[in-house]
């Protein structure tokens, strides 16, 4: 989700793992309504507060973005990634539709004061939540819209900078992507079990090409959007189940 590295606070290195709490830096995520309604478009709202409680206002832009929201269910189905308008109290809107029940991990990534930080939320939504196993690796998928995709990840282990490779074709000949949200194509993990979300980095403009580093063994569920030109200009997402040994 970066493009530069951070430090945080007592380790004093770029820290790989986010998302596990509520609350990082002093900066806390408020939802203010977490239980939504299956099916239904519905308005979420949360905010950024500090230690004072006082409503976080200034952010920076990130990813062409001063906010970007990714929402995944427990079992790592039901991924979207919405960008929230911000309101003039400081808050953050939007849209948001959840059709399957179950609980929902909620993660604002955004970077305040130069620090890029993800807090995590969770979020319900009614019904008895029919959860699903992670599927197995495997090296290619096939993305909404029906691309082809090909992820060549490499053998790095816990603890390793991998080097991430995508190339989309569709009907066996390669696809030209358009820049999005700054460079090839955007990258969220995360690991399974926990929900920790994993700082990725874009290491191309004009290829689908990431650095991340997974800090232990286990699986990864990595979901990888791209835009296509095809008119109109399209986001599609494409997810991969990523093991580390
Ligand atoms: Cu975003």
């Amino acid at each position: 989700m970066r493009s530069s590295e951070t430090t945080h606070g007592e380790t004093g290195a770029a820290h790989p793992v986010r998302g596990l709490a509520v609350a990082e830096a002093g900066l806390r995520v408020v939802v203010e309504d977490p239980d939504l309604q299956r099916g239904r478009d519905e308005t979420l709202r949360f905010r950024i507060v500090d230690e004072r409680g006082q409503t976080v206002r200034d952010f920076d832009v990130e990813h062409e973005r001063r906010m970007h929201l990714i929402i995944a269910r427990r079992d790592l189905t039901g991924f979207q990634h919405l960008h929230p308008e911000q309101g003039a109290d400081g808050s953050w809107t939007t849209r948001v539709r959840l059709d399957a029940a179950g609980s929902y991990r909620l993660f604002a990534d955004f970077s305040h004061d130069g620090t890029a930080e993800t807090l995590a939320s969770d979020l319900r939504v009614d019904g008895a939540a029919d959860l699903r196993d992670v599927p197995a690796p495997a090296p290619t998928a096939v993305s909404d819209g029906g691309y082809d995709v090909r992820l060549d990840a490499g053998a790095a282990g816990p603890g390793e900078e991998a080097d991430l490779r995508f190339t989309i074709t569709r009907d066996g000949t390669p696809v030209h992507t358009e820049p999005y949200l700054g460079a090839g194509g955007h990258l969220v993990a995360l690991r399974e079990g926990d929900l920790a979300f994993l700082h990725v980095h874009p290491t191309a403009e004009d290829a689908v090409r990431f650095a991340a580093t997974f800090p232990t063994e286990g699986r990864y569920r990595l979901f990888l959007q791209f835009r296509t030109p095809d008119p109109p200009a399209r986001v599609h997402t494409v997810a991969f189940t990523h093991e580390v040994r």
